[in-house]
């Protein structure tokens, strides 16, 4: 019989991406202490007020340009590359930069800033520049149809099955760069216990789940992920 190697899911958050200058959420100067999620992220705020969500959103993608991925992105595409068992990369992030370093088998539960989604014809295409009133889209042409294609509290996170299942099926779960603080991703790691997996937390400093883990390294995501990866490679 041969060995088994064992499946891994890991999740990132925006801590993941902070070296590379993406503001996270609920740090000090996070997205979240200057503009009040209410405002910006649920789909009723978009209801109320479409032209200062889009512009929100206009702005952080437009943020977008000239981000490159780091040391932690790309030490998790060689980990997918190299390690012979699963690997499934959930990203709660809907910057780009787990995808340009690499990574393939990688679900944005939360979605992407560079696409739209077109709620008149269901279809999602790439989207670089801003979403206007006026935008048409580029499936059925309709006009004043296109919104970002995130995910806003009150709407379901994408994929939700196949990362359940996953997560069933998991030996290690690692978790990266995450405060924990938004459901469901927060209790991945209670699946992953249930399932008996070996159970991880990557972050700066300890989050408020940090207990639930089996084992945390704590410190910047470029020197943790990097060294964790290289030490799994090398001993596992
Ligand atoms: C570093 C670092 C470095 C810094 N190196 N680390 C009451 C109880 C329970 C649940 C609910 C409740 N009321 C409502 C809910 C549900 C709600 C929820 O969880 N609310 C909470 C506020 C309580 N959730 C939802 O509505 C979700 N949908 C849902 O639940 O559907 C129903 C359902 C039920 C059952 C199963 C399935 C579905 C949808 C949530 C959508 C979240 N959307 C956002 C915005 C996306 C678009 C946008 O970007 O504008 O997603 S909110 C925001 O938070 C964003 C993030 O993905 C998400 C998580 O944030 P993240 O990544 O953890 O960032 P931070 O800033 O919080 O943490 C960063 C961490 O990095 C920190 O720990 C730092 O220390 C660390 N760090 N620098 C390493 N260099």
């Amino acid at each position: 019989m041969s060995e088994h190697k064992p499946s891994i899911v890991i999740l990132t958050g925006a801590g993941i991406s902070a070296e590379s200058g993406i503001a996270t959420f609920r740090d000090k100067d996070g997205v979240w202490s200057k503009f009040k999620l209410e405002d910006f992220a649920t789909p009723e705020a978009f209801e109320r007020d479409p032209v200062k969500v889009q512009h929100f959103y206009n702005e952080r993608r437009a943020g977008m340009k000239g981000k490159q991925p780091n040391a932690a992105h790309e030490a998790l595409a060689r980990l997918e590359k190299e390690h012979e068992g699963e690997v499934l990369l959930v990203t709660q992030n809907i910057d780009d930069l787990h995808d340009r370093a690499g990574s393939k088998n990688l679900i944005h539960m939360h979605g992407e800033l560079l696409k739209a989604w077109c709620t008149g014809c269901d279809m999602r295409s790439a989207w670089l520049e801003d979403i206007e009133t006026e935008s048409s889209c580029a499936f059925c042409g309709q006009k004043g149809s296109l919104r970002p294609d995130v995910v806003w509290f009150g709407e379901m996170p994408y994929q939700m099955d196949q990362i359940f299942d996953a997560l069933e099926r998991a030996d290690i779960f690692i978790s990266i760069g995450t405060s924990g603080a938004v459901y469901p991703a927060a209790g991945f790691v209670d699946a992953a216990n249930q399932a008996g997996a070996r159970t991880i937390e990557l972050n700066l400093e300890p989050s408020d789940g940090s207990y639930l883990f089996d084992e945390v390294a704590h410190g910047p995501a470029t020197e943790v992920v990097p060294n964790w990866v290289e030490w799994f490679l090398k001993e596992a």
